[in-house]
């Protein structure tokens, strides 16, 4: 049965450049809360971030949340792909628009590299637009590596990553 599996914290990764982008990531939200077999412990506060990879898009929210569950990472991928079909969701072009997307970020200390699911997610390193809504919630996390949130922001950032950030609405539960 889903949901059975061992509690775990994990983190999520929320994006939409399409529409009316903030009543996406809200709908995502509420879905996610409505689970039994989840629980949101906090949500970062919402930044306009520009696109990464394909340009010719407009920004992006960008949104992470952290969450207790017993789903397993398989679950979790499961009802996060059902969230995003039902908001509309629609994959045209690799890294195009969307009006939602929910990447898992990490899961618990777990490494996971399958054909359908690699945790912690392969890019989130490379992008402030992760790591800077993350390190807002939990600058002190662990990561797998070792190292925590913070101290890959700050390796980021001197690698001379230049993404355009800004704040764009403090979290407001
Ligand atoms: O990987 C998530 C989708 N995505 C984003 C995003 O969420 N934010 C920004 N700024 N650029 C992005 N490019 C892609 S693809």
């Amino acid at each position: 049965m889903p949901g059975e599996g061992k509690r775990e914290k994990a983190f999520l990764g929320l994006g939409s450049n399409l529409g009316d982008r903030q009543s996406y990531l809200s709908a995502a939200c509420r879905e996610l809360a409505a689970h039994p077999s989840i629980q949101i412990i906090q949500a970062s506060s919402l930044y306009e971030t520009e696109p990464v990879g394909y340009q010719e898009q407009g920004w992006f929210l960008n949104q992470v949340m952290e969450m207790e569950t017993t789903l397993t990472p398989e679950e979790l991928l499961f009802f996060t792909q059902g969230i995003e079909n039902e908001l509309g969701r629609k994959r045209l072009i690799r890294w195009g628009p969307r009006v939602i997307d929910l990447d898992i970020l990490l899961y618990g200390n777990s490494v996971i590299n399958t054909p359908d699911l690699i945790i912690p997610h392969p890019r989130m390193y490379e992008r402030q637009f992760v790591l800077v809504p993350l390190g807002e919630i939990a600058p002190d996390l662990l990561h797998p590596d070792g190292s925590s949130t913070q101290e890959h922001l700050d390796a980021l950032r001197q690698r001379g990553n230049s993404e355009k950030i800004r704040l764009f609405r403090e979290y407001n539960p």
